[in-house]
């Protein structure tokens, strides 16, 4: 089952999300899910880091199918089990995070590192797997340094890998930087922008609204 209606970019400030993207370390070309701004409140303002977008497999809309078509994007928003679908489907996913302020590779992995660490923490799943898959998370960005319109790219494979890809730009390089297997670092990274505390709110609105269209437009061409 394909995107059965055009998809569009969205622009999130200066930042543009393609409709569909090759990403690295995989074969297919995946659709523009949503996207949108992830921020910071410093002393009472609301400061905007990066952009984030998230892009799916197509087969994510049959797998979504069944139990969320012709739900509206209200109520998909307010449900967080189906942001946990999106998370632990069984498709590929990719996001693209780029910079809106600059950022260092140690900011930036520490602050993933910790949410996904209390997103595991809070689901009892903190083990030495977790805790070795975060140390190498943190080891691939150690050296890098990110400038405004730089990327970093998550290849979420359909069995839990994740590949991880710099950018110097918005575009999408041909092969990854690193590979972790690890299928919980995968899903917390996702969760931790997506999920119930997730950063990015405006990109899980997005998504909703993509879907909810998306899912009503499968409509008529179930097998
Ligand atoms: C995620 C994905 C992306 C971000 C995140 C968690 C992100 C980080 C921005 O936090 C950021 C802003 C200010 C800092 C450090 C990081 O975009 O000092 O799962």
């Amino acid at each position: 089952m394909s995107p059965a209606v055009p998809l569009s970019e969205i622009k999130v400030e200066h930042v543009t999300f393609p409709a569909a993207v090759k990403p690295p370390a995989s074969n297919n070309t995946l659709f523009l899910g949503g996207a949108g701004v992830r921020g910071l409140e410093i002393e009472g303002k609301f400061i905007k880091f990066t952009a984030i977008g998230v892009y799916l497999e197509d087969s994510s809309l049959q797998s979504l199918a069944a139990k969320w078509k012709g739900k509206s994007a209200t109520e998909l928003t307010d449900s967080v089990e189906f942001y946990g679908d999106i998370i632990r489907g069984p498709f590929e996913k990719f996001m693209r995070v780029t910079m809106i302020l600059p950022l260092t590779g140690l900011q930036f992995s520490e602050k993933v590192a910790e949410n996904c660490v209390r997103i595991w923490k809070s689901l009892g799943l903190y083990t030495d797997a977790e805790a070795k898959a975060i140390e190498k998370f943190q080891e691939v960005f150690k050296e890098e340094t990110f400038g405004p319109g730089s990327s970093i790219l998550f290849t979420l494979s359909s069995h839990g890998s994740l590949a991880i890809s710099f950018s110097k730009d918005g575009s999408v390089p041909e092969t990854e930087n690193a590979v972790i297997e690890n299928k919980l670092l995968s899903a917390a990274i996702l969760e931790s922008m997506i999920g119930k505390h997730g950063v990015s709110p405006e990109a899980k609105q997005s998504l909703a609204t993509t879907l909810s269209g998306l899912l009503r437009e499968t409509n008529e061409n179930v097998n």
